[in-house]
């Protein structure tokens, strides 16, 4: 792991507004596959146009719905690791943190964390796919997707798929967050999907300093303070120094 730069430090006891902006790699060590992993992410594994767009629901609900029942099965199955703990108790010690999460997982409620801001929505919640109504959860196991008792539209996922719009109001907080923000910690995201992505860079153009934890580059390194190495160590690492 690279060394914690004794400014960064200072910056953090200083500042007062820090937005934590994540993605699937802050799971990837409680056992969550990331999406872009060559390997092991689920892009790699199975074909996102198949599973994660509207076009494919339309066409084929029933595999699209069984594939996140599956997901929701996986994801039931997991705890918050040292990096959603650490972020948790960095919102209690920084006077003025948000979090704002592309994940659908709830691994940040689950470590304590109040209020994260999803971006990406929930693979645990539903609604309706006709008229977008929300839908209660349902038992993980029921293998074709329910229909809507307010206009006969079937049961889907609420997350966001490709070709999507952001939810308004998760959107418009989390850009007033990064115009506001002091510093930016950017935790395990390939930041390369839009218009998240543009959160931390939006930060950077209001004079925000931009750390990124990841072991890997990303198109965030040209403008980040790079802290190469796992979350699950970086963060707690950062947390001992505040
Ligand atoms: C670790 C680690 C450890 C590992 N510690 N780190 C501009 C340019 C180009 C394209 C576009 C653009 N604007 C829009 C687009 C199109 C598209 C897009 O961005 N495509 C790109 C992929 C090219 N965007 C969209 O379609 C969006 N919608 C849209 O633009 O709508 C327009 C519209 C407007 C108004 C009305 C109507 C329409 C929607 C995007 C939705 C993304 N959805 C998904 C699926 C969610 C549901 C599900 O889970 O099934 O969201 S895709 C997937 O990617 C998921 C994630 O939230 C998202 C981001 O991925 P993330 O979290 O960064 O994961 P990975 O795997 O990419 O990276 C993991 C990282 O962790 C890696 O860097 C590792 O190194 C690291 N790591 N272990 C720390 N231990
Ligand atoms: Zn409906």
């Amino acid at each position: 792991m690279t060394e914690i730069p004794a400014a960064l430090v200072e910056a953090l006891r200083a500042a007062k507004r820090v937005l934590f902006f994540t993605g699937a790699g802050v799971s990837a060590e409680s056992g969550l596959p990331t999406f872009r992993d060559a390997q092991t992410g689920l892009w790699a594994n199975y074909k996102p146009q198949d599973l994660a767009t509207p076009e494919a629901f339309a066409r084929d609900p029933e595999t699209v719905w069984r594939w996140y029942q599956w997901r929701r099965r996986v994801h039931a199955d997991v705890a918050p690791n040292a990096a959603h703990r650490a972020i948790a108790e960095f919102e209690t010690r920084l006077p003025d943190a948000v979090l704002v999460t592309q994940n659908v997982d709830r691994l940040h409620e689950l470590a304590g964390s109040l209020a994260p801001i999803h971006l990406h929505g929930s693979v645990f919640r539903n609604k309706c796919a006709q008229c977008g109504v929300e839908m209660p959860e349902v038992p993980h196991d029921l293998e074709s997707p329910p229909r809507c008792t307010e206009c006969g539209g079937l049961c889907r996922p609420d997350v966001v798929w490709f070709g999507e719009g952001l939810p308004e109001g998760p959107w418009k907080a989390a850009v007033e967050a990064a115009a506001a923000a002091e510093i930016v910690i950017s935790v395990g995201t390939s930041a390369t999907v839009h218009p998240a992505a543009r959160i931390p860079l939006l930060a950077r153009e209001a004079g925000a300093l931009v750390v990124q934890v990841n072991p890997e580059a990303t198109p965030l390194d040209r403008v980040a303070l790079n802290l190469r190495g796992p979350a699950g160590v970086v963060l707690p690492e950062l947390l001992s120094r505040l």
